[in-house]
C-alpha cells in the first residue's frame, strides 16, 4: 500500500487514451478550416509518442508547428505572463488582440496535459510529469516552442498583460521573459505596450524594478510603454463592444 500510495504521490501511474485527447484535439481543430487535421494530429504525436516524457525537447514539436502555419498579427499581438485568465477573456471578445490561443497552435493545446512512455506508442494524459518536474517536460516544450513561433509572428505594436498583484511581474523565468521578449525584433515590431492589470491586492505599479530590466532587454530601437489598467476597466471592455478598443486604455 505504502509503495502504491508512493506511487501516485510521485505520479508514476499512467492514465491511458481512451481516444479522449485524440478526440478533443480533432474537435478543436476542426475549427480551423484550412487545416488537415488527422495530418496535424500525426505530426504532433510524432514528437512525444514512445519518449521518456522528460526528453521532449522544443525542436521535437518542429514538424508540428510547420503543419499549422499561421499569420502574422501585426498590431494586434496580445502576450501575456501570470494574467493567463484576464488575457484571454479579452481576446475572446474583442477582435483586436489576439493571443497564441486564439490561433490553431495555442486553441488546439490550451489546457490539455499529455505525454507518452517508452516502450508504448500511446498518448497519456494523466501521470505525465509535473509542469516544473524536469526541463524537457513534454507539455512545458511545447508551450515554449509554440510561443517562439507566436512572438516570430508579432509586428507593429505588441501588448503585453503583467500581473500588479506580484512583486515580479516580469519574471525572467517566465516564457515571455526567457522566450517571447527575445524574439521582437526591430524595426517589424515598432514598440511593446505593457499593460500591467491591477487588482484591489495591487502589490506594484509602472515603476516596477522588474519592468525596467524588461526595456534594459528589449531590442535597440523597439518603443516601451506601461499603463497601469485596473481589472474593472478590463472587464467593461471585455464585455462592452460599443467601446472603442484604443479607448479601452
Ligand atoms: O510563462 P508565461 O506565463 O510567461 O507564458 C506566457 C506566454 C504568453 O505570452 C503566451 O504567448 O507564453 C505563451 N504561452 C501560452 O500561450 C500558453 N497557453 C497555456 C505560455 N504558456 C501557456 N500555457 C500554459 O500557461 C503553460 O502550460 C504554463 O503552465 C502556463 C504559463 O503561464 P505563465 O507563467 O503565466
Amino acid at each position: 500500500v505504502l509503495a502504491l500510495g508512493l506511487g501516485l504521490g510521485l505520479g508514476l501511474t499512467h492514465g491511458r487514451t481512451s481516444g479522449g485527447i485524440k478526440d478533443t484535439f480533432l474537435k478543436r481543430c476542426q475549427k480551423f478550416n484550412d487545416l488537415n487535421c488527422q495530418n496535424v494530429w500525426d505530426a504532433f504525436q510524432r514528437a512525444y509518442i514512445n519518449r521518456d516524457p522528460c526528453t521532449v525537447t522544443t525542436d521535437a514539436y518542429d514538424p508540428f508547428i510547420e503543419a499549422v502555419s499561421f499569420k502574422s498579427q501585426c498590431n494586434r499581438g496580445l502576450l501575456w505572463s501570470k494574467t493567463k485568465e484576464v488575457a484571454h477573456s479579452f481576446s475572446q471578445k474583442r477582435d483586436c488582440l489576439v493571443t497564441l490561443e486564439d490561433t490553431p497552435l495555442g486553441a488546439i493545446l490550451n489546457d490539455l496535459t499529455w505525454c507518452g512512455k517508452q516502450g508504448s506508442d500511446e498518448t497519456f494524459t494523466s501521470g505525465c510529469p509535473g509542469y516544473s518536474a524536469c526541463d524537457n517536460n513534454t507539455v512545458r516544450s511545447y508551450w515554449k516552442r509554440a510561443s517562439a513561433a507566436f512572438a516570430d509572428t508579432a509586428c507593429g505594436d505588441v501588448s503585453v498583460m503583467l500581473s500588479g498583484s506580484i512583486q515580479t511581474p516580469f519574471d525572467p523565468n517566465s516564457i515571455f521573459a526567457s522566450i517571447e521578449v527575445k524574439r521582437l525584433r526591430s524595426p517589424k515590431v515598432r514598440r511593446l505596450n505593457v499593460v500591467l492589470v491591477v487588482e484591489k491586492n495591487a502589490v506594484t505599479n509602472c515603476t516596477n524594478g522588474s519592468l525596467k530590466n524588461l526595456q534594459n532587454v528589449l531590442d535597440a530601437g523597439i518603443g516601451y510603454g506601461c499603463k497601469e489598467v485596473t481589472r474593472d476597466q478590463i472587464d467593461k471592455c471585455s464585455s462592452d463592444p460599443e467601446i472603442a478598443c484604443g479607448a479601452c486604455w
